[in-house]
C-alpha cells in the first residue's frame, strides 16, 4: 500500500470521487476541496465518507474554491500532499458562454493558485501536479488530435483550459517540478453530471420508459465525441502521476460517435428504433413503431460556436504508460442506461409510497 497522501479539487464531481475511490484502493490517505452550497453536494462521495472520530480515517473533506488563494494554500500546508489532482472547474462548456469571466477566475487562474501555493510552500521538489486539460483545446483541429495537434479553443472554457496547460508546462519548465496535463477526451459512466448530453439522453430514456416525460429536447445531434468511461480515465490520470518524467498525455478510445448515434442507442436498450424525419430544427425523432415524437430540436442548446468532430489519438500514453480504455462504446451506453432506469424505478416506487 503506498501511504502517499493526495489533494483533489472537484472531489464531488464525476472523476474527483472515482479517483478518491482508486487512489484509497490503493491505500492512499486522501483530503478533497468541496465547495459550501446551500444544498447537499457531496452524494458521490457520502459512501467514502466515515465518522471522523473512527480509527483509521483516510478520506477527508475541507471547505475551500479555486477563487480563494489564500484557502488553497492554507490547505496545502495543512495537508503536505505528494500529489495534487487539480479537477475542479467550471466544466460545462455552454455554461461557459453566460460565465466566461468566472470560467476563466476557477479554470485558468485557479490552476495558477495552485501552482504559487506549491512554490511560495518550498514544495516543488516534493509535490506532484496533475492538471485536467481536456479535448476541447483542440477545437475544429483536424483528427485524429494527439498531443502534438495545435490547439484551437472555441468556447471560453476551453480559452481557459489552454491558459491553465500552458502555466502547467511553463511552471514544469521553470521551476522543475513534476507537473503534469491529462488532455482528456470526453468520458461519461452513470455518475456523470445531468447536463451533460449523455446522461441527460439517458435520463429522459429511463423517464420515458416509465411514464414520467414523453420527449426530450435536444440541440446539435451530429457533434461527434470520443467517448469512453471514467473508471479507465481516472486510472490514466494516476498513471500519468506516477511516471518519473513530467509530461503531458492524451487519454481517449480511438473511436468517435456522434449525439444521435447515443440516442439511437439509449433508446433501443429500453426496445424503442427511432426513425429520424425532418431536416435542421424541423428535425424530429420518431418511434418507428408508434409514430410517437421522442426528440425533438431545441435551439437554445445550440452554442454560439462549437466543436463539430472529436476523435483522439492515444498512442503515446500507450506505449509509455501502458494505458488504454477498457469500456466498448455500446458497454458504457447500456450501462447509462441501466443505472437511470434503476434510479427512476427507485424514485417511482418511492413517489408510490408516498401518494
Ligand atoms: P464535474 O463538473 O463533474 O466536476 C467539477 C468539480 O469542480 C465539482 O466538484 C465542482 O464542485 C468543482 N468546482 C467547480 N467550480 C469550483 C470552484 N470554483 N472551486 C472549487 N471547486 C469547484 O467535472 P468532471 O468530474 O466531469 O471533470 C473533472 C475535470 O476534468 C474538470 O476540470 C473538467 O473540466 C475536466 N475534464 C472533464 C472531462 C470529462 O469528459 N468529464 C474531459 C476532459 C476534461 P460542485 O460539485 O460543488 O459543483
Ligand atoms: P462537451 O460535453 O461540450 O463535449 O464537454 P457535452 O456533453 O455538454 O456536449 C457534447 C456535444 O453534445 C452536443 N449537444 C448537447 N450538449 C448538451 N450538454 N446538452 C444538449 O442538449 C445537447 N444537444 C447536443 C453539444 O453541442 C456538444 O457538441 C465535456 C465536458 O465534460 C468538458 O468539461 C470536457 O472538457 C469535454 O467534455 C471533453
Amino acid at each position: 500500500m503506498s501511504g502517499k497522501t493526495a489533494l483533489i479539487t472537484g472531489i464531488t464531481g464525476q472523476d474527483g470521487a472515482l479517483l478518491a475511490e482508486l487512489l484509497l484502493s490503493k491505500g492512499y490517505t486522501v483530503h478533497g476541496i468541496k465547495r459550501r452550497s446551500s444544498s447537499f453536494n457531496t452524494g458521490r462521495v457520502d459512501h467514502l465518507y466515515h465518522d471522523m472520530h473512527e480509527e483509521n480515517v483516510h478520506f477527508f473533506m475541507h471547505y475551500g474554491d479555486m477563487t480563494d488563494a489564500t484557502n488553497l494554500i492554507r490547505l496545502i500546508q495543512e495537508t503536505q500532499p505528494d500529489e495534487i489532482y487539480n479537477l475542479a472547474a467550471q466544466s460545462h462548456v455552454q455554461v461557459s458562454f453566460d460565465t466566461p469571466e468566472y470560467t476563466a477566475n476557477a479554470d485558468a487562474l485557479g490552476t495558477l493558485r495552485l501552482l504559487e501555493a506549491i512554490r511560495i510552500l518550498g514544495l516543488e521538489k516534493t509535490t506532484r501536479f496533475y492538471q485536467a486539460s481536456t479535448s476541447e483545446l483542440f477545437g475544429n483541429a483536424p483528427s485524429p488530435q494527439s498531443e502534438a495537434t495545435p490547439f484551437e479553443p472555441r468556447s471560453p472554457y476551453a480559452a481557459a483550459k489552454l491558459y491553465a496547460f500552458w502555466i502547467v508546462r511553463n511552471y514544469r519548465e521553470a521551476y522543475n517540478m513534476h507537473a503534469t496535463n491529462g488532455i482528456l477526451f470526453n468520458h461519461e459512466g452513470p455518475t456523470r453530471g445531468e447536463t451533460f448530453v449523455t446522461r441527460k439522453i439517458t435520463r429522459a430514456v429511463a423517464a420515458i420508459k416509465h411514464g414520467l416525460q414523453d420527449r426530450i429536447y435536444l440541440g446539435n445531434l451530429d457533434a461527434c465525441r470520443d467517448w469512453g468511461h471514467a473508471r479507465d480515465y481516472v486510472e490514466g490520470m494516476w498513471r500519468i502521476v506516477q511516471h518519473d518524467k513530467p509530461d503531458d498525455f492524451v487519454l481517449c478510445t480511438e473511436e468517435t460517435h456522434s449525439v444521435r448515434e447515443f440516442v439511437e442507442l439509449s433508446f433501443s436498450h429500453i426496445g424503442r428504433t427511432i426513425e429520424w424525419q425532418g431536416t435542421g430544427v424541423e428535425q424530429k425523432g420518431v418511434d418507428a413503431n408508434t409514430g410517437d415524437i421522442l426528440v425533438e430540436i431545441d435551439p437554445r442548446y445550440f452554442r454560439p460556436t462549437e466543436v463539430e468532430y472529436l476523435l483522439g489519438d492515444a498512442s503515446k500514453a500507450r506505449k509509455i504508460l501502458g494505458w488504454k480504455h477498457t469500456t466498448p462504446f455500446t458497454e458504457l451506453v447500456r450501462e447509462m442506461v441501466d443505472y437511470d432506469l434503476k434510479c427512476v424505478k427507485q424514485e417511482v416506487n418511492r413517489q408510490g409510497r408516498h401518494d
